[in-house]
């Protein structure tokens, strides 16, 4: 861990996150020591922060514990202590309870409860004060997702002097459904505190400004709203706020060159050979979350195997299901839900040796990861809400051999620009099976065809597009950007 930054004149550039790029572990022994969560929002930002006196604010990850700031590859840390009583409120009551399934299409019922929201608005303040602290006089601050919608406002009230951007990760609901947010003015108007707020979809920013509209009684511009161009504007006083969309993308050209490497593409044979090489192999890769519908498509499977469709002497499924959100309640009863199905499938369907359905409830790294994208000849992604959804993407820049078929629910994000893969709608059972059987059974020239137009896509359009063209629109003449 390197020490040797400056920090005397506050940070130029700062990125305000829930949690830290890396997080504190405690040991058995009770000891700590900090684990690189390296993410595709992290690499993409570290060239930008390490050129710029930069800095990440966010939540080591573990309760109850004061931590000081340190530097790490060039950039400061800047831990935000919660009790574990804020844990429990703020992240998984009012974040994960509430805001999760309200802006997924409350797929689950989100509660409204008084305390949690308290708690949000308690550790906001928090944030924005860690921030108001460390930033030089101008300095560029971007503030990440849905944990911390009140920053913008917050800060600006302190720093008027800062240009404050905002991204949203997650989709931002209808209104309809927004509306039934007892604290709907407080979120809107948090928002408005930045230059620049951020959208994966037009309709997410179309959205927003509805709201803005309806709820602050402002007049937002009316045009309609473009991918990365044409942001909406709302005049609050003598500002102007900019509204825009910005999917958000992967590493694609890391993960291309990754997959390619001598130890993924050994390690895609043994994992073929492991499964027993059967002739297709289908992959499903999520955090187990209720939106991510891994249900649908194990439903669908199950169907498909009843009526023959799917030969289970065949077709081999892995599911890997990394570990989330553990004590939240929906979360633990899907689960339970998950992996009844996935045994009534065995049960049907395995033979001694070969079950039909891998499910695998564990963390894997991104070698490891990629080689199970090589081996898989059909990736289903079938979210029932995704913002965006990065798998999909991942899966793409995994397959320099062209080989493999996407297919992908039409309620995420990513199907906007995805249109080469066999589109589904995760309701409709009968279609996502058709949709299956299809992408196991394409045709190999059209399959090549369809993967050539998705990695054009995604090999264009990679995270370091999407962070420029956000950090371009805050502030145009920046130097951040050089
Ligand atoms: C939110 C929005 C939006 C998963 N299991 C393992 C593993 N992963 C990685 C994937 C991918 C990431 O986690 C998941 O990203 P998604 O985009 O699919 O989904 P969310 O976590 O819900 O992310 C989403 C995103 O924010 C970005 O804006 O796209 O819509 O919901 O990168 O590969 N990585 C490793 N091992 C695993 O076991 N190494």
């Amino acid at each position: 861990m390197s020490t040797e930054i400056s920090n005397s004149g506050g940070a130029d550039f700062i990125v305000v996150a829930n949690r830290l790029p890396v997080d504190l572990e405690r040991l058995p022994d009770g000891t700590e020591r900090w684990k690189h969560s390296p993410g595709g929002l992290v690499s993409a930002l570290q060239p930008f922060l390490q050129r710029n006196s930069g800095a990440w604010v966010g939540w080591p990850g573990v309760a109850d514990v004061e931590v000081d700031k340190f530097a790490e590859d060039g950039i400061w840390l800047h831990p935000v202590m919660l009790t574990s009583d804020e844990v429990r409120l703020y992240y998984e009551g009012f974040s994960n309870g509430t805001l999760w399934p309200l802006y997924h299409d409350v797929v689950a019922s989100p509660v409204f409860d008084r305390e949690w929201w308290n708690s949000y608005v308690k550790v906001n303040q928090r944030f924005a004060d860690a921030v108001a602290q460390i930033a030089a006089d101008g300095a560029i601050v971007w503030v990440q997702d849905y944990q911390l919608q009140l920053v913008p406002a917050m800060l600006r009230e302190q720093r008027p002097d800062l240009r404050i951007g905002f991204f949203l990760h997650i989709p931002f609901p209808p209104t309809e459904l927004f509306m039934q947010l007892p604290w709907r003015r407080e979120i809107i108007q948090g928002l408005l505190g930045a230059d620049l707020i951020g959208f994966h979809r037009p309709g997410g920013a179309q959205n927003y400004l509805w709201l803005v509209r309806r709820l602050i009684g402002l007049e937002p511009s009316r045009g309609a709203v473009g991918v990365r161009t044409r942001p909406g504007v709302v005049q609050v006083g003598d500002r102007s706020v900019r509204v825009g969309a910005f999917p958000i993308s992967i590493d694609a050209s890391g993960l291309d060159t990754l997959s390619r490497s001598r130890d993924v593409i050994q390690r895609t044979r043994q994992i073929r050979s492991d499964l027993g090489n059967p002739r297709k192999i289908i992959l499903g890769v999520d955090r187990l979350d209720y939106t991510k519908g891994i249900d649908v498509r194990l439903y669908a499977l199950q169907e498909l195997l009843s009526e023959g469709r799917i030969d289970p002497t065949e077709v081999v499924m892995v599911q890997l299901a990394t570990p989330s959100r553990e004590r939240v309640e929906h979360y633990q009863r899907m689960r339970g839900e998950i992996e009844q199905v996935v045994s009534r499938i065995n049960g049907e369907f395995g033979r001694v040796g070969h079950p039909v359905v891998h499910y695998l409830h564990q963390s894997i790294n991104r070698k490891e990861l990629a080689a199970f994208f090589s081996a898989a000849d059909v990736m289903l992604v079938t979210p029932v809400r995704d913002g965006m959804n990065l798998v999909c993407k991942e899966y793409v820049a995994c397959r320099h051999d062209l080989g493999g078929a996407l297919v992908l629910s039409e309620f995420a994000g990513a199907a906007a620009e995805l249109t080469s893969a066999f589109l589904v709608n995760p309701h409709d059972l009968d279609g996502v099976k058709n949709a299956m059987e299809s992408a196991l059974e394409v045709d190999p020239a059209e399959g090549r065809r369809r993967m050539r137009a998705l990695r054009r896509q995604v090999l264009t359009h990679d995270v370091d597009r999407w962070a420029r063209s956000f950090l371009d629109a805050l502030q145009p003449s920046s130097e951040l950007l050089s």
